[in-house]
């Protein structure tokens, strides 16, 4: 493989307005790859961990570089490995994870343009995956939590297509447009805000109760789509009990909010529902798996951050039946690719993932379709740095399938 050529690092600006770091890594014949970092709203206490965006930078120019410019590396496995030793922490909190994954990405990216591969191509040969299909789109279209000024506990309702429903990847994402432009309707004839929060998905401060939003979500969605949400039940979890704040803070026990968890599947088509419990209840999600597990789709995000070993713990105790993928909460694409590996292997289904604060990169949309992830989540179909990603795939659904 070519040699590292040259490496920078500069500062760049996210979808929230905070900034973030962006790399341009050259190979020694020619081949260039440009990635920068996304970061969270709602960041799971296990994630690795984001320095200072200048220290990052400075980082990259400094130690990384030292260490990466003019070698040759055998893989993307060679190269990361050592960026995980440069670090040496756990959590990639000595060079920050922003200095580490951009580096990591920006390798695969150009690496892929050496082999004249497309990045899907490339990641597909790490993944041992040479049949590409596109992930079913799990689109949000309201928001609440940290990322929607708690217009409604549950951060994130999306609308996921019924399989088999729709022909194609550009249909399903044409449908969830409609459902997107029916619910806006819904909320202006209310007279009801119509703006959006953090990734996309609207968010009005008028909403009551978690069920209302449910409620107008289901309406808008019609019968060719199941319900996805992104409960992010840790950051509502206070002292041992869920605290609903946009319901005047009604306060359930554990047991008590898997109840009304399992009433909201009963009243609304939930199919999926996303970090449920909080990030240190354990039990309560395994008792979960057990009651719904068989016919709804359980998802680690915070339980798990990316992090095989906390995937295998989750797996030994049948905490989740499906797993949330982001590269920011691990840091290297090989040790991600390796979280994709284990839920496969254990028969789960992975969820590609965007975060709150995002760029305009469009990686992940390659990494979901190489990785033969069987979802993606990417957000609203309203902010430009979500659209890349939608882009992006109806690109790859072009050229896979003409
Ligand atoms: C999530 C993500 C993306 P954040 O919780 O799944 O929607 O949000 O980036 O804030 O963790
Ligand atoms: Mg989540």
């Amino acid at each position: 493989m070519s040699a590292i050529a040259s490496i920078d690092a500069r500062e760049i600006l996210d979808s929230k307005g905070d900034l973030t770091v962006e790399v341009e890594l050259k190979l020694a014949d020619g081949s260039a790859g440009v990635d920068s970092v996304p970061s969270g709203a709602s960041v799971g206490k296990a994630e690795a961990i984001t320095q200072n965006t200048q220290q990052a930078v400075e980082n990259v120019r400094s130690e990384i570089c030292k260490n990466l410019l003019g070698k040759e590396f055998w893989d993307q496995r060679e190269l990361d490995d050592l960026l995980i030793k440069l670090d040496g922490t756990e959590n990639k909190s000595r060079l920050g994870v922003n200095a580490v994954l951009p580096v990591s990405m920006a390798f695969a990216r150009a690496t892929a343009v050496s082999l004249k591969l497309k990045l899907y191509q490339y990641i597909g040969k790490l993944a041992d995956i040479s049949e590409f299909k596109l992930p079913r789109p799990t689109v949000l279209v309201m928001e609440g939590g940290r990322h929607g000024n708690w217009a409604t506990d549950i951060q994130e309702l999306m609308v996921i297509p019924v399989s088999g429903v729709f022909d194609s990847f550009a249909r399903e994402l044409e449908a969830c447009l409609g459902v997107f432009r029916t619910l806006e309707k819904i909320l202006s004839e209310k007279g009801w805000s119509t703006g959006v929060g953090f990734e996309g998905g609207y968010c009005p401060a008028e909403l009551v109760s978690n069920d209302e939003a449910l409620a107008l979500v289901t309406q808008a969605a019609g019968n060719q789509f199941v319900l996805g949400i992104d409960v992010a039940a840790s950051e509502f979890f206070k002292s041992g009990k869920y605290v609903l704040k946009s319901e005047n803070n009604r306060s359930l026990s554990p047991a008590a909010w898997a109840d009304e968890l399992v009433k909201w599947s009963q009243e609304f088509p939930i199919w999926s529902i996303e970090d449920p419990f909080d990030q240190e209840e354990w039990n309560s999600w395994s008792d979960f798996v057990k009651k719904v597990g068989g016919k709804q789709q359980i998802v680690g995000d915070d339980l798990v951050v990316t992090n095989v070993e906390r995937i295998k713990k989750a797996v030994s105790v049948s905490a989740i039946n499906a797993v949330l993928i982001k590269l920011n909460q691990i840091g290297t694409v090989t040790e991600t690719l390796e979280a994709v590996k284990l839920a496969h292997q254990a028969e789960m289904k992975t969820i590609v993932s965007h975060r709150a604060g995002e760029t305009n990169d469009d990686f992940v949309a390659d990494f979901a379709v190489g990785t033969g992830s069987q979802m993606c989540k990417f957000g609203g179909l309203d902010r430009g740095e979500r659209l890349a990603k939608y882009n992006r795939l109806l690109g790859i659904e072009g050229e896979l399938f003409g």
